[in-house]
């Protein structure tokens, strides 16, 4: 209830705030934040939205087949996390996977690739959109299995500690993901161990079709953390990468100088349906739900906040448009013109071998 009024209250700042436009006043921006890194994490938002309209379109003509979750939405938490990390450091996943690999470094010719099943793919057209994975980008996945990959990122964090590094793993769950039973083994064994892993819930409201409130006795996902003693933290303007990255910062800075984790709860908003199959808003909630959710959209939200501190003007987001208009068009060439995989490439990489990671 007390987020659904601050919510409310945040929509009726920004539609009655007319000296900003659309954006809320606050958080104010971390001097220590160069300009050409703010101008370059509003770009990678702007690809990610384009990159999955151009993927939704894609779907609706039958390029890209099984199952598909757009990341419309929740740019803010993907730019914001993965700005506050080093690319020796690792990130991980579900299947709600394509922006977070994006702010991860990994191509994104390769990603729409994959998507469309092609030998050129991230995992050579086999694992599909829930699939994306660069080992060389420390991008460990793209998980579809629920809850899968929790106790995979406590086993990285584990390795990073026990070579002595300093690399943190950031690992992104579902709200729905937190009723699992991994994500409570996970945080245990994180917290009793001191694992330098930072979980992450993308709190979207729904699990599917299921609210938070009709699937988890605790609401307030970050207090699960408590359990299990472990820092943790909220941040309830999801939709503000600022706000997110000064969260993820604060965290990865405490995992690095004392191995600790947290949990961190995240509040977004995902502006499509659970999947490609599933319509906008469905049965589970409403059109205006979805409408009041748009009015704090990451991007407008992020350009507007670039325009009050006179670090960006309406004709660099025109521009902007325009150039990453002419990426994702590459990726389609790209992903369109490449070849599918050749039928000997069947029973490649469906076991691991030898080696390690
Ligand atoms: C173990 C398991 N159970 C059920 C499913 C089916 N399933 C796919 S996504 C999903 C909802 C997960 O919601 P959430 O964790 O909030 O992530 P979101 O889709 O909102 O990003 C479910 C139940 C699954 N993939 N794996
Ligand atoms: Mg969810």
């Amino acid at each position: 209830m007390r987020r659904q009024l601050l919510s409310q209250h945040l929509v009726h700042v920004l539609m009655n705030n007319s000296a900003i436009g659309s954006a809320p006043s606050k958080p104010t921006r971390d001097p220590g934040l160069p300009p050409d890194t703010l101008l370059k994490w509003y770009d990678e938002m702007l690809l990610i939205r384009r990159f999955e309209e151009k993927s939704a379109q894609l779907y609706g003509m039958g390029k890209i087949g099984g199952f598909c979750h757009l990341y419309n939405g929740q740019e803010a938490v993907s730019t914001g996390s993965l700005g506050a990390i080093n690319p020796e450091d690792y990130v991980i996943t579900a299947y709600r996977d394509h922006g977070l690999a994006i702010s991860k470094g990994v191509d994104p010719r390769a990603i729409l690739a994959e998507l469309l099943g092609k030998h050129t793919g991230t995992t050579k057209g086999k694992g599909g959109s829930m699939h994306i994975f660069d080992r060389e980008k420390n991008f460990l996945g793209g998980h579809a299995i629920v809850g899968g990959h929790i106790p995979i990122a406590a086993g990285v964090a584990f390795a990073s500690k026990y070579r002595g590094e300093k690399r943190v793993c950031l690992c992104f769950i579902g709200d729905g993901a937190t009723n699992i039973g991994t994500f409570h083994e996970s945080l245990n064994l994180a917290a009793l161990w001191k694992l330098p892993v930072i979980y992450i819930i993308e709190n979207n409201k729904y699990g599917m079709g299921t609210a938070v409130a009709r699937a988890s006795a605790v609401e307030e996902l970050h207090q699960k953390a408590a359990a299990y003693d472990m820092r943790n933290e909220v941040v309830e303007s999801g939709y503000d990468v600022l706000a997110v990255h000064k969260a993820v910062k604060a965290a990865v800075d405490h995992a690095r100088a004392t191995y600790e984790p947290s949990l961190l709860e995240i509040q977004t908003f995902r502006y499509r349906g659970h999947s490609m199959s599933d319509p906008v808003s469905g049965h589970y909630r409403t059109k205006e739900e979805v409408e009041t959710q748009k009015k704090l959209d990451p991007l407008v939200v992020f350009a507007e906040s670039l325009k009050r501190d006179g670090l960006a003007s309406d004709e660099y987001f025109e521009n902007a448009e325009k150039r990453i208009k002419a990426v994702v068009d590459e990726c389609v060439e790209f992903a369109e013109n490449s070849p599918e995989p050749p039928a000997d490439e069947l029973w490649k990489d469906v076991y691991f071998e030898r080696g390690g990671f």
